[in-house]
């Protein structure tokens, strides 16, 4: 049986290959909700449908055995309920991340960006509290940024003078570290980390996760026995029509 990855479209090809890299024997089914993306400016009660109506369908449809929600948006909006509804494991992007933060920060001076979803939501200032709740917190929505990656633009002039504001009041509070709580965030890493400066360590949420999922299954006994196969990785998407043909130039490219 398969793993189950979701998002709302190709940003979580990213976290797909880092699961790809860690779990390259495993099948996956990647379901990209492209009939509803984005999800980041989205009410949180919509997504949190959205992502229990996608699970329904891997789990009962495509029999999947564990399921992986590859987005920050949706894992702030529904991680805890689905984990409370559904009986296979479900593992999200935001746990891991937070662990690692507070793990290798000197000053426990902590800056998530994300969605407007994700930062409005609290999730991550509450999953970092959990691990050591005297951290000092700063967050940022950069929607802009998830634009800027989908056209393709890593770097440049325009990209540069918007990192550079959204960033800025994070390198004035002199954060250790920063997390990238957003799926198309991993592409900006150069110029992120040009722009914070050496002193500040970037963490990719998507890594973090493929080794919690690689340790839990292997944990539970769940990951293929049989290796002599080939992996077969399968990609769904919710808008059959134009959306879909950007889902296959922009998953080319990420
Ligand atoms: N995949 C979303 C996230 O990680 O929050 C970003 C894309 C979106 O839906 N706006």
């Amino acid at each position: 049986r398969a793993i189950g990855l979701l998002d709302s479209g190709v940003g979580g090809l990213t976290v797909a290959r880092e699961i790809f890299k860690l779990l390259p024997e495993e099948d996956i089914i990647y379901y990209g909700d492209t009939l509803h993306l984005p999800y980041g400016p989205k009410d949180l009660d919509l997504v949190r449908e959205y992502v229990e109506k996608i699970i329904n369908y891997l789990i009962y449809k495509k029999k999947v055995k564990a399921v992986v929600i590859a987005c920050n948006t949706a894992t702030s909006a529904a991680l805890d309920y689905v984990q409370n509804k559904f009986e296979i494991p479900i593992f999200g992007m935001i746990k891991s991340a937070a662990a690692k933060a507070v793990k290798i920060s000197n000053r426990q001076k902590i800056a998530v960006i994300g969605t407007e979803g994700t930062v409005n939501s609290l999730a991550y200032q509450n999953a970092i509290l959990k691990f050591n709740s005297r951290a000092d917190l700063y967050a940022e929505a950069c929607p802009k940024f998830v634009e800027l990656v989908e056209e393709g633009k890593f770097d440049g002039a325009e990209v540069e003078r918007t990192a550079q504001n959204y960033l800025l009041p994070l390198k004035e509070a002199k954060v250790d570290s920063l997390i990238l709580g957003c799926t198309h965030f991993p592409y900006l890493s150069p110029l992120l980390a040009e722009i914070m400066g050496d002193d500040v360590t970037l963490i990719n949420p998507a890594h973090e996760m493929a080794v919690e999922v690689k340790d839990t299954l292997t944990k539970i006994e769940l990951l293929k026995k049989d290796i002599t196969g080939n992996a077969e990785h399968k990609f769904i998407v919710s808008d059959k029509s134009r959306i879909s043909r950007r889902f296959l130039e922009h998953g080319r490219r990420f």
